[in-house]
């Protein structure tokens, strides 16, 4: 395979490999550099240069480089060739181009063509977190955003001539930001329309992050762009929360998915050596087309060959030990300093020091094991979801929690002993890491593995302090802390002070799995709908009374089908057993209101809306999603406000509507009783 193969035999390469697209500090020309001989190694083909914080990647996208810069650049590019690896050079010029100005386009190509200069092929342009409102001069000369980036983007490739690979990142580069949906979205019905066929899209799956990506996703997304996406996983990005740290497996995300997509560029953590899991288990899953045996593991008779996220960890976790347990590059450094200051004292005659009788011994470091590395991993694991083992430890101290009495059981004292081994299992893993040969990834894990330790050290002190042995604690929780005792700053004090703590936790709360797909409704849809509403009419929200029809709500005609909702204003929810809710609007109610004789509401809301979710759809961030598509649609159609009506018995809705944030309650002499208004300005 070449560096310059990108379309081998006509047929495009699967583009596999790692983009440095996160904010922070960007990676060293040497861990670059080492990266590239990791992908060669590992059969990933190609590297996403997109550091957001690189001052001429964005910032100053439009300055050139410097004699010295080029020189680094020109090197770099030259290793990735070196290493068969794809070097795409991205630029983000969104955050202050003016589309519309000829001089902005010209500094653009005046730009990538002094990367081309230093033997770039592979070019991206990136209009991901910028700004969505144009200019006055932009508006004059564009009918919509899409088309101004279109435009430019078609022109920069056309200049290039006819680079190897070029990537265009949408702004609304997941399936969260599209307005109403996916297929419905005009922002990229006009980009999969107007972009030129050579050109491919990057898109980061149904959420920045996201939990899971499926084939069914793909195959709409693939539509409207009118081409197979390259993804940019997010799965293991870490740049937006300094405690948390991704050393999980590639997962959620099946192999069926290659044969559908034109690539995968990993963006993980901002670290660059703990990323050894992220890029070494991505490659393995690459290997693993449809299912297929992967070339890792073939010799595993009697196991299932398709790709398997546990085992591809081990594999990566092994080889990880490996690395941990030589003294390479920076440490190599360390070594051959010392080994000069060591040659100046054996010249000195001095032999090396041996511990007389009764004197201490020497310390002597235990070697890290694969155990430790497994337990590393699982304490951090990935974005939605902790390892078996950090799972585990957090149900046994909510167990040891909820059932410590005065008087304790043998039971309660065997699993605080068995929480207690645990939890020391987390340190004496820390003290192996410390000792770890090499330094550089040790560096690099050094503080969440320090946060960690402290972290369970609390909550083992907690639990002796349950269990009556208070004066182990007593340091813990004096009057006058140390520092460490104000754990997270005044970040951490913030979360603390919101309801909740301000963020959901991943053990109590951990998201869905299932996909729901929300699409628009149509009139076919109107049985499910009604069904839904029959259901939860007769105590379906699992409360222990049926609901009563009574009072009757002007949203009843509209859920039962008497009236058709507003055309475009209404969605259904679907999971893989069916339609699982609706919301349905009227842009004007005021008909609908005068048949149920009822008085309109004051002029500020003059649609309605009615909501329902099947009790089985636990997780309320689709529906949230849905009712959000519902009022942008009636927005654009230029509604000032909605309001729906719920009977005071229906606990589950008027819960769902008042976490919604936008909706506040309405008073009125007119409600029929136990009836109550919720409403919200557009
Ligand atoms: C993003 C940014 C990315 C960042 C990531 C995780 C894309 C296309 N852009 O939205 O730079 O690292 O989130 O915070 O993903």
């Amino acid at each position: 395979m070449s560096a310059d193969g990108a379309r081998a035999g006509g047929t495009p390469r699967f583009i596999s490999g790692v983009v440095e697209g996160f904010y922070g500090r960007p990676w060293t020309m040497e861990q670059r550099t080492e990266l590239f001989k990791r992908e060669q190694q590992w059969g990933l083909n190609t590297y996403l240069y997109a550091p957001k914080d690189d001052y001429k990647h964005r910032m100053y996208w439009r300055e050139l480089y410097s004699p010295e810069e080029a020189d680094q650049l020109k090197a770099l590019i030259s290793a990735a060739k070196q290493h068969q690896v794809e070097f795409i050079y991205a630029i983000s010029p969104g955050l202050d181009i003016t589309f519309s100005n000829p001089k902005e386009v010209a500094a653009l190509k005046r730009k990538l063509d002094q990367v081309k200069q230093f033997g770039c092929r592979s070019f991206s342009l990136l209009f991901d977190d910028i700004e969505t409102e144009m200019c006055a001069a932009d508006k004059k000369a564009f009918s919509s955003f899409a088309d101004a980036q279109v435009s430019i983007t078609n022109q920069v490739y056309e200049h290039l001539r006819s680079p190897e690979t070029f990537l265009f990142c949408p702004t609304d580069y997941c399936a969260a930001f599209c307005t109403p949906t996916v297929s419905q979205s005009s922002y990229l019905q006009t980009v999969g329309e107007k972009l030129l066929p050579g050109i491919d899209i990057l898109w980061t799956g149904p959420k920045v992050v996201s939990h899971t990506i499926s084939v069914e996703s793909i195959v709409e997304v693939t539509s409207v762009l009118k081409r197979a996406p390259v993804i940019w996983d997010n799965i293991h990005a870490n740049d937006y929360d300094p405690q948390r740290l991704f050393l999980g497996p590639y997962k959620d995300r099946p192999t069926e998915l290659i044969s559908k997509l034109r690539g995968v560029l990993t963006n993980p953590n901002c670290e660059f050596y703990p990323n050894f899991v992220a890029i070494h288990t991505l490659a393995t899953w690459c290997r693993s087309a449809d299912g297929g045996a992967s070339d890792l593991e073939i010799g595993d008779e009697g196991q299932d060959r398709g790709y398997n996220p546990h085992r591809a960890l081990n594999l990566a976790l092994s080889d990880w030990l490996l690395e941990l347990m030589s003294a390479g590059g920076a440490a190599g450094q360390l070594k051959k300093e010392s080994s000069k200051e060591e040659s100046v004292q054996t010249d000195s005659g001095e032999s090396p020091y041996v511990p007389g009788p009764g004197e201490n011994p020497l310390y002597t470091a235990e070697p890290l094991t694969l155990d430790d590395l497994k337990l590393l991993s699982d304490l951090f694991y990935l974005p939605y979801e902790h390892g078996p083992t950090a799972r585990s430890m957090l149900q046994e101290l909510d167990w040891l929690k909820t059932h410590s009495q005065t008087e304790q059981t043998e039971e309660w004292r065997c699993r605080a002993q068995h929480f207690d081994q645990m939890c020391k299992a987390v340190v004496q893993m820390f003290n192996r890491l410390s000792n770890a040969p090499n330094r550089r990834v040790l560096y690099d894990l050094y503080d969440y593995i320090c946060d960690i330790k402290s972290g369970v050290g609390l909550a083992c002190a907690h639990v002796k302090a349950l269990g009556g042995q208070e004066s182990l604690v007593a340091q813990l929780m004096t009057d006058d802390p140390e520092p460490w005792g104000f754990r997270g700053g005044l970040s951490g004090e913030f979360q603390r002070m919101l309801p909740g703590h301000g963020n959901r936790d991943l053990f109590r709360h951990p998201p869905m799995t299932a996909v729901y797909t929300i699409r628009p409704y149509s009139a076919e849809d109107q049985t499910a709908v009604q069904r839904i509403f029959k259901g939860m009419q007769k105590g379906g929200a699992g409360d222990k009374a049926p609901m009563m029809m009574q009072p009757p709500l002007i949203s009843d005609g509209l859920s039962s089908g008497e009236v058709p909702p507003s055309p475009g204003h209404a969605f259904v929810m679907e999971d893989d057993v069916g339609v699982c809710g609706y919301a349905i609007a009227l842009i004007d109610a005021k008909p609908a209101a005068a048949q149920c004789q009822r008085a309109p509401l004051c002029e500020d809301y003059p649609s309605m809306l009615g909501v329902q979710v099947l009790p089985r759809v636990t997780d309320p961030s689709p529906a949230r999603r849905m009712t959000g598509l519902l009022m942008s649609s009636l927005k654009s159609s230029g509604s000032r406000g909605v309001f729906c009506e719920l009977r005071q018995s229906d606990r589950r809705m008027i819960d769902f509507f008042s976490k919604l944030g936008s909706f506040k309650h309405l008073s009125g002499a007119d409600l029929p009783q136990d009836v109550l208004v919720m409403a919200a300005s557009l």
